[in-house]
């Protein structure tokens, strides 16, 4: 069979990102390899459809336990796969948890990185492997420039970002220092019903499908001023594959180039269920409520305000059109509208298996 294909290895696979880029590898023809961990659940969720049995004959899809705070772990895994390309999406990747998990976000996500590096470089694999890291538009933080591109200086505003900052500039340091062929996606938001249910985004689309269907009173949301430029995930792993196809290594921006507020999102989410929001009061007395009905379905709640907040990303992925050949394709409306009609979907069904199982 797959003499010739290409060989991938995936840290984060179990993730957002990780679940969309495995499914584009493998419909490429690609050997897929995917560094998963431990836990005491199941984590694997969002690759049961890929999933192959380990008795499969001609499997193209193979899973390995591991994580970004063992090296030795990371050495063997890369030594045992010897993959052409290292997509390495693992990450700590939720930006309030960092201000409560420091020390692990840096260790995960910044010297996660090195080791991931180090690991190529221990085994003399410099010219096979190419290296993508995600990097994050998180790392220009405070607003210097809008929007913000390739050369927009960074300024980061939690553990999440430093710790990716270090990231970024220990890749571009081996390309330099060691002729690696390593990038750097600086990838802005980007969701899809695969999102973590904790990013915004989706607490808002899974809140918006439980009050419509009677499971849930109200959503409690932080800052609804943060603007974000947000896309679909599935456009943004073709991305990360086009940068890594290049004959050079580089830096790209990976952006819809619009950016849309927390509260706007709101209002599209519910708007995509049938209901209009109209919003009253300031600040943290601010509040959505149905203009039909006069029931009050959002509220502000400070705990989820951040020590340091992010107010404004917008990016402009001039660079990567005109070198990559990459846009985005899915806009803001069709990505609201996939992940409410997905939330309102798995949640009947959720609540008709309950159902049936009271009945049994
Ligand atoms: P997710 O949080 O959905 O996925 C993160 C993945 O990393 C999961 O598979 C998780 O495993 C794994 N992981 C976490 N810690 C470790 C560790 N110590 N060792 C090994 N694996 C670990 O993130 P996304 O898919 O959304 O993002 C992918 C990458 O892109 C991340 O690095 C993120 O920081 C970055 N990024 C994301 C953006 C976005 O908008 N989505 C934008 C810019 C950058 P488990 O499933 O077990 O938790
Ligand atoms: P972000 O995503 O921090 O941009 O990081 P998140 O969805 O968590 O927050 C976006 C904005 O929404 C505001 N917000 C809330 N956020 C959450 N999570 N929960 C709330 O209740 C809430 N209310 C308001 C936040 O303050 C923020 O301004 C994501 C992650 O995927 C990172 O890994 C990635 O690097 C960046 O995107 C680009």
């Amino acid at each position: 069979m797959t003499q010739d294909a290409k060989v991938a290895l995936i840290t984060g696979v179990t993730g957002q990102d990780g679940a969309y880029l495995a499914r584009l590898l493998l419909d490429k023809g690609y050997i897929v390899h995917g560094i998963k961990r431990r836990s005491s659940s199941f984590n694997t969720g969002r690759i049961e459809d890929i999933y192959q049995d380990p008795h499969e004959a001609d499997r193209r899809f193979h899973l390995h336990y591991g994580d970004l705070t063992d090296a030795t772990n990371l050495i063997r895994i890369v030594q045992e796969t010897q993959p052409d390309e290292i997509y390495n999406l693992a990450a700590q990747s939720h930006v309030q948890v960092s201000f409560e998990t420091p020390e692990y976000t840096a260790n995960s996500d910044g010297l996660g990185t090195l080791r991931l590096l180090e690991a190529i470089r221990i085994l003399g694999m410099e010219k096979k492997t190419r290296f993508y890291q995600a990097s994050t538009s998180e790392l220009y933080g405070l607003v210097q420039e809008v929007p913000q591109k390739e050369t927009t200086p960074f300024y980061p505003r939690s553990p999440y970002a430093a710790a990716k900052l270090y990231a970024y500039w220990i890749v571009v340091n081996y390309r330099e220092a060691y002729g690696m062929h390593a990038s750097n996606g600086i990838l802005f938001n980007h969701e899809s019903p695969l999102r973590g249910e904790t990013f915004v985004t989706r607490k808002i689309t899974r809140a918006v499908a439980a009050i419509k269907l009677g499971q849930q009173e109200k959503l409690y949301l932080g800052n609804l001023d943060a603007k974000r430029d947000w896309g679909h995930a599935r456009d943004y792993v073709q991305g990360m594959w086009m940068m890594m196809q290049q004959e050079t290594p580089d830096d790209y921006v990976l952006a819809t180039g619009e950016a849309t507020s927390v509260r706007s999102f709101v209002d599209l989410a519910f708007a995509e269920a049938g209901t209009s929001i109209e919003w009253f009061g300031e600040g943290v007395d601010e509040k959505g409520m149905d203009r039909v009905t006069g029931e009050v379905l959002v509220e502000v709640d400070p705990r989820y305000f951040r020590p340091t907040e992010v107010d404004l990303l917008i990016g402009d992925p001039t660079k990567a059109r005109e070198k990559l050949g990459w846009s985005h394709v899915i806009g803001i409306a069709d990505l609201v509208a996939e992940m409410v009609r997905e939330d309102l979907t798995s949640q009947q069904l959720a609540a008709a298996t309950e159902t049936a199982m009271k009945e049994i």
